[in-house]
């Protein structure tokens, strides 16, 4: 993503055709989840989407996802930062970085229909009372599946606009019970070259690896997500498990986590490794911080078409209010 230099925009390089973002390409179910979440959004604010099916296992087609139950969160929805479109599905998920699957972004659509999510764990580790290795769906299951929409703004500037489902990540850490010396928290991705083809070749140290600061991981808007747009999570997108903390630049949502450890040090972060000039620890979407090859101040809507203008990048991504008080004391300019 951020080795090259920033392309224009035309539809090479947003990796779609024409096709893949017209409404007649999408399937009714989803058309419907969409128009159904504008209703719940209008009304009172809570409601069961994508009916409720029992997970269906072993599902072996590409790309497979199954229905979730999730109710409509109630506070941190797009809803009041304005009219925004959803982003269309195939876009959110065919337009994707997820270099494990290679380095264009349709390659992780199109080399991750084999990928193997079940079983799945996760280990525990660290400063915690408890430490262990649990199977993903025990993570979340002690908490409400929440759908919430929030911006998801890239760091190469494009932005897009998704429905997650997930569990708010602040609930997952105090059942887990963290030591008073836990002060940050590492994720790690899973490390499986036979199944993902970008940890075979040179130039990145694997596995991917990311954190946060713990107060950052506790503000309510970090997501522990396993599924978007009323499903499970499609491959490409960090099944089965992934983070979302949508006032940071996209490459702090990890994907397909194996390992969650709790530590006293600021934990090792791979973009931050391979260009710290570039990527910091906080990497917090700030339109007035250029990265040192573009201009952050203004995006790109994904799916908005060839000609679209770039609209204003905003603070935070949105979510100044939220949180803004996590870095009263600190200067943005030189912890970026
Ligand atoms: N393990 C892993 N997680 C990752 C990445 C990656 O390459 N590997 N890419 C990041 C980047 S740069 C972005 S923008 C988002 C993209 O998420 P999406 O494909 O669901 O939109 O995933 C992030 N999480
Ligand atoms: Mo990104």
């Amino acid at each position: 993503m951020l080795l090259k230099k920033n392309k224009s925009w035309d539809m090479k390089s947003i990796g779609l055709k024409p096709t893949d973002i017209t409404p007649k390409h999408l399937f009714d179910s989803r058309r419907k989840f969409i128009a159904n979440s504008g209703k719940t959004m209008l009304g009172l604010g809570i409601g069961a989407i994508a009916g409720g099916l029992p997970l269906m296992a072993n599902m072996k087609t590409a790309h497979a996802t199954t229905p979730l139950n999730a109710m409509k969160s109630m506070v941190h929805t797009l809803g009041r930062l304005g009219e925004e479109k959803l982003t269309e599905f195939d876009a959110a998920t065919q337009y994707n970085n997820f270099y494990e699957f290679g380095t264009g972004k349709s390659d992780p659509y199109e080399n991750s229909g084999d990928f193997k999510t079940t079983p799945w764990t996760v280990s525990i580790e660290g400063e915690v009372a408890n430490r262990g290795v649990y199977d993903f769906n025990d993570l979340v299951k002690p908490h409400q599946l929440e759908e919430r929409v929030y911006r998801f703004r890239c760091v190469e500037a494009w932005a897009m606009v998704v429905p997650w489902v997930g569990v708010q990540l602040s609930d997952v850490i105090k059942r887990l019970e963290p030591t008073s010396k836990a002060r940050y928290v590492a994720f790690e991705t899973l490390h499986d070259p036979d199944q993902m083809p970008g940890q075979r070749g040179f130039g990145f140290k694997w596995p991917y690896v990311e954190g946060l600061r713990m107060d950052e991981a506790m503000n309510p808007l970090s997501l522990l997500c396993t599924g978007m747009y009323g499903e499970t999570l499609p491959n490409q997108n960090g099944a089965p498990i992934r983070l979302v903390t949508p006032w940071k630049y996209g490459f702090k949502s990890i994907k397909s986590i194996v390992r969650i450890s709790f530590t006293e040090e600021q934990p090792p972060t791979t973009w931050n490794m391979i260009a710290p000039r570039e990527y910091g620890f906080y990497s917090n979407v700030n339109p007035k911080v250029s990265h040192p090859r573009w201009s952050q101040a203004r995006e790109r809507v994904v799916g908005d078409g060839l000609f679209s203008s770039k609209r204003p990048t905003l603070m935070f991504n949105g979510y100044e209010e939220e949180v803004a008080s996590l870095y009263a004391d600190m200067d943005l300019q030189k912890n970026y």
